[in-house]
Order: structure tokens, then sequence, then C-alpha cells
């Protein structure tokens, strides 16, 4: 096995090596061999017969080295006891429901306070999502989960909905791509009616569909604090972004919002507009791209920036729709009118 291993920029030992090598070292990246960092998180070396011992902040397996069970296992061992470790990466490995089991339990008992887990892409399922969610559950200092293109289904996401309710450190979390119906998002949508914490969240390519969109928004009308909301590939269709869209009419926070690949046709489009031509103040990106949008759509969008004056977006994907010159200078015009109006620059891609 591989990993890449990032160091510390804050030890003495770096410092000193510094000196010695007469320009700054740090931060350093390492490719080193398993065996030579898992016992123990450090990394030892000789420079001119001097011993350097130097503690691993971040640590990464590169993807497809096939850690599996056993290398979590061996990964586990050596987070025991251990301080210095901040970021574990560790996707496309197989670590697989047993290794991710053996890995919570190793991160459960370090004293080392890690903010960053990326188990993306590491064939986990339910079984394996209850133990991410115990660690979830005890952790202080976790900012950044990552679990992507798993399959805890909707199963595994009202274990980590259930952790996230009991523990408020988490801000961005990704759970991309697991196979997430209506029931499972629902779980995780309830989180956000008490939890000011999570600002990123990343459920693109999970089968919620216009269900599941419901209840989201209904609960991001009101509550949480969630500023980019990503939700590409979702099967929301038109009946999903009239919801969303009507989410965007009350105050909330969304900053970012992700709509790609749903389906929205004009009748989707013309629902966002609507909403975009009353208020948004805080909106700055919306992605539309693959949605087959058609020129009718693109109209609407069009006439709701020249509309609202206080319209705040910069950045509007319109890629990958089925517009004509028709549309794409609809468009043109608007985003020429809002900057004469406003000095504003919007930047469309169609
Ligand atoms: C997922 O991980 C496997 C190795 O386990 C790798 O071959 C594959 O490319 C990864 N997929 C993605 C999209 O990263
Ligand atoms: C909306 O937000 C503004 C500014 O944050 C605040 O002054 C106003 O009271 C809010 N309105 C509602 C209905 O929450
Ligand atoms: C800094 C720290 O906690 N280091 C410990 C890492 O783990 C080894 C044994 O696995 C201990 O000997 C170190 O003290
Ligand atoms: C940051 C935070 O909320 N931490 C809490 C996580 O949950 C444990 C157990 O419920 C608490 O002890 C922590 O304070």
């Amino acid at each position: 096995m591989l990993y890449e291993v990032y160091i510390s920029s804050e030890r003495k030992t770096l410092n000193l090596l510094s000196n010695m090598m007469q320009y700054p070292v740090y931060p350093i990246k390492l490719c080193c061999l398993a065996g030579q960092v898992l016992d123990s998180f450090r990394y030892v070396f000789y420079i001119n017969n001097f011993l350097y011992v130097i503690w691993i902040d971040i640590l990464l397996l590169l993807s497809g080295n096939y850690g599996g069970a056993l290398g979590a296992n061996a990964l586990a061992k050596g987070l025991e006891g251990n301080k210095s470790l901040r970021e574990l990466h560790l996707q496309g490995n197989s670590i697989g429901d047993e290794g991710v089991r053996a890995l919570m339990s190793g991160l459960s008992s370090t004293k080392a306070k890690l903010t960053h887990l990326d188990i993306g892409n590491n064939s986990i399922s339910a079984k394996g999502a209850f133990h991410v969610a115990e660690y979830v559950k005890r952790s202080k200092s976790l900012f950044w989960l990552n679990m992507y293109m798993n399959d805890i289904g909707d199963e595994g996401a009202e274990n980590i909905a259930d952790a996230l309710k009991q523990n408020r450190s988490i801000a961005i979390i990704d759970m991309g791509g697991n196979n997430i119906h209506a029931k499972g998002i629902i779980e995780i949508a309830q989180v956000l009616k008490d939890n000011s914490v999570i600002t990123t969240l990343e459920i693109g390519y999970n089968p919620i569909g216009p269900d599941g969109m419901k209840v989201l928004s209904e609960i991001l009308k009101f509550h949480g604090n969630v500023k980019a909301l990503k939700l590409g590939w979702c099967q929301i269709g038109a009946k999903g972004a009239e919801y969303i869209a009507d989410t965007l009419k009350y105050n909330n926070t969304i900053s970012i919002l992700d709509l790609r690949g749903n389906g929205l046709r004009d009748e989707g489009a013309v629902c966002l507009a609507r909403s975009l031509k009353v208020v948004n103040e805080v909106l700055t990106e919306l992605d539309l791209g693959f949605n087959e949008i058609r020129d009718d759509g693109a109209f609407a969008i069009a006439q709701a920036l020249k509309a609202n004056e206080d319209v705040k977006i910069t950045s509007l994907n319109l890629g990958n729709n089925f517009l004509t010159k028709f549309g794409q200078s609809a468009l043109t015009d608007a985003r020429d009118h809002v900057y004469e109006m406003s000095e504003k620059e919007v930047n469309i891609v169609f």
C-alpha cells in the first residue's frame, strides 16, 4: 500500500530541519510504504547522521491501493494512542463494512482530533454506516465527512441522521451516490430542524425524487444554515423544482444551489425564475445544467434577472440544455442589462 503523508508545519523538528537544509521544508509531502508509518504515525529518517522524527498530520491512502479490511485494521491499530493525525483520506480502497468497523473503533480510541474524514467509494453499506454514526456521535472535532459513492441506503442515512442530531461538529457532509430515497432524506432533513452547524450538504446522485425534495424544502424554509445545497441527479423533476423554488422565496441561507440533471424542463425553470424575480438576495450560484430546459425556460430566467434589482446571482449554468440561439441571446441581453443597471457581472454558461 502506498500512503501519501502530509506533515505538520508546527513541529519543532520541522523548523530544525528547515534550518539544517537552509530552506523552508514544509509543508512536506512524502510518499512512503504503509509499514513505515502505520505503527506510530511518525516518519523517521536520517539526514547527515541526524535522526528526525516527524509527526503525521494528514494521511492519504492513494485510491485503488486496495487497503481492504486488512489494511483498515492495520491503520486502526496505528491510530490508537496517537495525537497528531488531523486528516484521513481513504477514498476508493475497498475498505468494506468490516474494515470500517475496525477503523471507527481505532478512531474512537485515538487521542487524535480528526477534522477531516474521507471514506468515499469504499463499499460501505448500512452496516458500516452504523459504525460511522457511532464514531460521529462521539467525535468533538470532525468537521468534514465524506461518504460519497457507498451504498448506505435509507437505513444508513437514518443512522447518520441520528448521529448528526446528537453531535454538532460536522459542517460539511457528502452523502452523494448512496442509494438514498425519500425515506432516508426525510431523516436527514429532520436534522436540519435543529442544526445551524451544517453549511454544505451534498446529496447528489440519490433518487430522492419530488417527495424527498418536498420535505427537505419545507424544512429549509425556516430552519438550518445550509449555504451550499447540492442535489444533482436526484430525480426531483419539475415538481421538485417547484418545492425548492418556493423555499427560495423565504428567508434562507442557500447561496449555492446545484440542481443539475433533474429533468426540470421549462416548467421547473419557470418556477425557479418566479422566485428569482421576487427575491433572493442570498443565492449567488445556480446550476441548472443537464435539465432539458428549452427557450421558454431561458426566457423566463432572463426576464427574472432583468426584473430583480436585488438579485445577487454571479454564476448561472444552463449548459447541456436545449437552448437555441433565441434563448441564448435572451440570456445574454439579460446579463448586459444587469451590468448596465448595477455593474454586477453575471457569468452565464449555456
Ligand atoms: C472507486 O474505487 C475503485 C477501487 O476500489 C476504483 O477502481 C474506482 O476508480 C473508484 N471510482 C471512482 C469514481 O473514484
Ligand atoms: C429575514 O432576514 C432579514 C435579514 O436577516 C431579517 O431582518 C428579517 O426579519 C427576516 N424575516 C423573517 C420573516 O424571518
Ligand atoms: C504522539 C503520540 O501519541 N505518539 C504515540 C503514537 O503511538 C505509539 C505507539 O503506537 C506511541 O509509542 C507514541 O507515544
Ligand atoms: C461538539 C459536540 O456536540 N460534542 C458532543 C458529542 O456528543 C458527545 C456525547 O453525546 C458529547 O459529550 C460531546 O460534547
